[in-house]
């Protein structure tokens, strides 16, 4: 008899845990967030990663760009322009609870998570020129990266955490490279050398690479660095600019915006094949993917 209630325990504890795991289906999906300006001012949108299930999570006058998924894709941070300052947000990932981070009169922006979920690197030109900081995750403990007169932008955090790449302008704003430095400010190095205007970097979710956008006179691509000997080469290209890299979990596609069919809309590539996937259409501006996917 002993074992027959073992059992019926051990069926409605399986039960039980089927349950708590549909519940958490929200967090098994892979996911994109993008910014579209489809009800006129620039709005935080998500969508499966197929280009199912879109939804806007942000509303009103404020324009709001750049989300970055919180490692657990539980949060969402973003920048915000409210009453001409730009500052960084966070929301959680139902686009609730949206809560000020920065609170800096200069241009704060460009958001990315620690892989643990504690810090945020954004790139602010609170002392004159563009540079990169880092705060904690309610917006304290705020530090400064890089400093110099170069126009520093576009932080991406590594996912072993030990470093962010950046994008670097000098004189010319037609002009930018690919840097990395330590989290702790240290050790910076600098990957590309052309002269075009290199920015936007996202690294593979191995970090062996780098994809970046190489925007070259009105055109723009976007190009794959890797780490281990700097060798480049081209993932998606079109006459029209191309945008906004961003990895999906298993390194084997990058979203991007594009304006090659028209307006901006976001596109899926296969860093393998020369398939592309367009996941939106309509008549506005689909920009600025940043992908989650499930560990
Ligand atoms: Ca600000
Ligand atoms: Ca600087
Ligand atoms: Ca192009
Ligand atoms: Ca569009």
């Amino acid at each position: 008899m002993r074992w027959v209630v073992s059992l019926i325990g051990l069926a409605l504890l399986a039960l039980v845990c089927a349950q708590a795991t549909h519940v958490g289906a929200d967090n098994t999906v892979s996911k994109i967030a993008f910014v579209s300006t489809r009800t006129g001012d620039g709005d935080i949108y998500v969508m499966d990663a197929d280009g199912r299930n879109e939804r806007r999570l942000t509303e009103g006058p404020m324009i709001d760009r750049d989300p970055a998924w919180s490692p657990d894709g539980r949060e969402i941070a973003f920048g915000r322009t409210h009453n001409e300052n730009d500052d960084i947000f966070v929301m959680d990932a139902d686009g609730t609870n949206a809560r000020r981070l920065t609170e800096d009169p200069a241009r704060d922006s460009h958001p990315t998570w620690s892989p643990d979920g504690r810090r945020i690197a954004f790139a602010s030109n609170r002392t004159g020129n563009g540079d990169i900081y880092v705060m904690d995750a309610d917006g304290t403990d705020v530090i400064r990266l890089t400093e110099g007169p170069a126009t520093d932008s576009d932080p991406a955090w590594s996912h072993e955490g030990r470093r962010i790449a950046f994008a670097r302008q000098r004189d010319d704003v037609t002009k930018a490279d690919i840097f990395t430095i330590g989290a702790n400010g240290e050790d910076p190095r600098r990957l590309t050398f052309g002269s075009y205007r290199d920015y936007e970097p996202a690294w593979t979710p191995g970090d062996s690479a780098l994809a970046f956008t190489r925007g070259r006179g009105g055109d723009s691509d976007i190009f794959l660095i890797r780490l281990r000997n700097n060798d480049e080469r081209q993932l998606a290209d079109s006459r029209r600019r191309d945008r906004h890299p961003s990895w999906g979990p298993g390194g084997e596609r990058v979203a991007f915006a594009s304006n090659r069919d028209g307006d901006w809309e976001i596109y899926l590539a296969s860093v393998y094949g020369r398939g592309i996937v367009r996941l939106t259409e309509n008549r506005a501006d689909d920009k600025e993917p940043d992908w989650w996917g499930p560990h």
